[in-house]
């Protein structure tokens, strides 16, 4: 999207950087002290940053496994740690934050007693889509801010456990065939693209709307034997022949939730990780992978469900607390729903 902008006289269009986006969201709130608008640009370098090693990952030695386990039981890649490593060094001496929480660490980090800390804590999955590493597959991050409320002392975990209808901000970054960074600040959607010449990210999707509803699902088909009946029979609707409701719909995944939300987001549809019958929590995390992605689906139009409740209505109970989701066009969530909660 470009600005007509009057220049001597002539009226040529100037692309709208994240920086002066920023800076003017910021003006019309005079009470803002720039401290978020600063968040949001070191968001952007953290994805220059990420984006400059993936894009040579099969030229250096930054592929497979560290030969470690994360908390979450699953064994860690080498850009899993690089990613978080990058959050953490572009966040932690920036004075913004207060906590830095991630799926590769166990705890949050603790910043040291004499370091400058800010009133945001920010909680970010570095890399996902890990298993598309090592085949030149979309990658993403994700990030959700919260405010601390306790001022410059430093939260305890149980202080990041909120729920997503406190978030702040939150968005992703998308390493596809572009870098995008797509965030809401809680007023609508915007979508950035990294223009490389220049090294700016660029407006390219202002006010993001998802469709009320799509032509696409997206889920891991083969768990279709462990997953719930109603989940199960609601993909069985989707794969009916029926011209009038637009079915059957196209399966489309590719193993990355950022890249297959954002598929949704704009084209609408619905992605889901239902719980297993041995694992009815799921798979996706609550705090920086479900919550962030509601809220940006949300503030598009869509809607984020566990199956029975909202997303961003869960009260979290642990850090690397695991969720059912259920997120896209409003109108294929609230037809999942139905059918997950054995009223259809
Ligand atoms: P991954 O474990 O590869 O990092 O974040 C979890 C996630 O990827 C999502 O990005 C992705 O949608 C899902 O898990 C893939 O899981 P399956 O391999 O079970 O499909």
């Amino acid at each position: 999207m470009f600005f007509q902008e009057a220049v001597k006289g002539a009226m040529t269009t100037f692309p709208v950087t994240l920086s002066r986006f920023i800076i003017e969201q910021q003006a019309v709130h005079p009470e803002a002290t720039g401290e978020f608008s600063v968040l949001l640009t070191q968001i952007g370098l953290v994805g220059k940053l990420i984006a400059h090693d993936l894009r040579r990952a099969g030229l250096i030695n930054i592929l497979g496994t560290t030969g470690e386990v994360n908390v979450q039981g699953e064994a860690v890649k080498k850009l899993d740690e690089l990613a978080n490593d990058t959050f953490v060094r572009v966040f932690q001496h920036s004075g913004l934050v207060c906590a830095l929480a991630s799926e590769e660490m166990e705890k949050p980090l603790q910043l040291p007693q004499h370091w400058p800390r800010g009133k945001y804590m920010l909680l970010f999955d570095p890399l996902d889509g890990s298993s598309n590493t090592d085949v030149n597959m979309p990658l993403g991050s994700i990030f959700s801010v919260l405010r601390h409320k306790g001022g410059d002392r430093a939260p305890v975990e149980a202080e990041l456990l909120r729920n997503g209808a406190e978030q702040v901000a939150a968005g992703y970054l998308l390493f596809g065939s572009s870098t995008m960074l797509v965030f809401t600040v809680g007023q609508g959607v915007h979508g950035f693209t990294l223009e490389p010449a220049i090294g700016e990210y660029l407006l390219s999707h202002q006010n993001i709307r998802i469709p009320k509803k799509g032509k696409v699902y997206a889920a891991n088909e083969g768990n279709y034997h462990r997953w719930p009946v109603g989940t199960r029979r609601y993909f069985d609707y989707l794969k009916e022949q029926d011209k009038a409701t637009g079915r059957p719909y196209s399966g489309r995944y590719c193993g990355c939730l950022v890249a297959d939300v954002h598929r949704v987001l704009l084209g609408g549809g619905i992605y889901l990780y239902p719980g297993e019958s041995d694992k009815p929590e799921g798979k996706l995390r609550l705090l920086y992978e479900a919550n962030p992605l509601a809220m940006v689906v949300e503030q598009a139009g869509g809607a984020a469900s566990t199956g029975s409740d909202r997303i961003m209505a869960v009260q979290p109970t642990a850090l690397h607390q695991r969720i059912p989701l259920i997120i896209g066009s409003a109108d294929d969530v609230h037809r999942a729903e139905s059918y997950i909660q054995g009223r259809a």
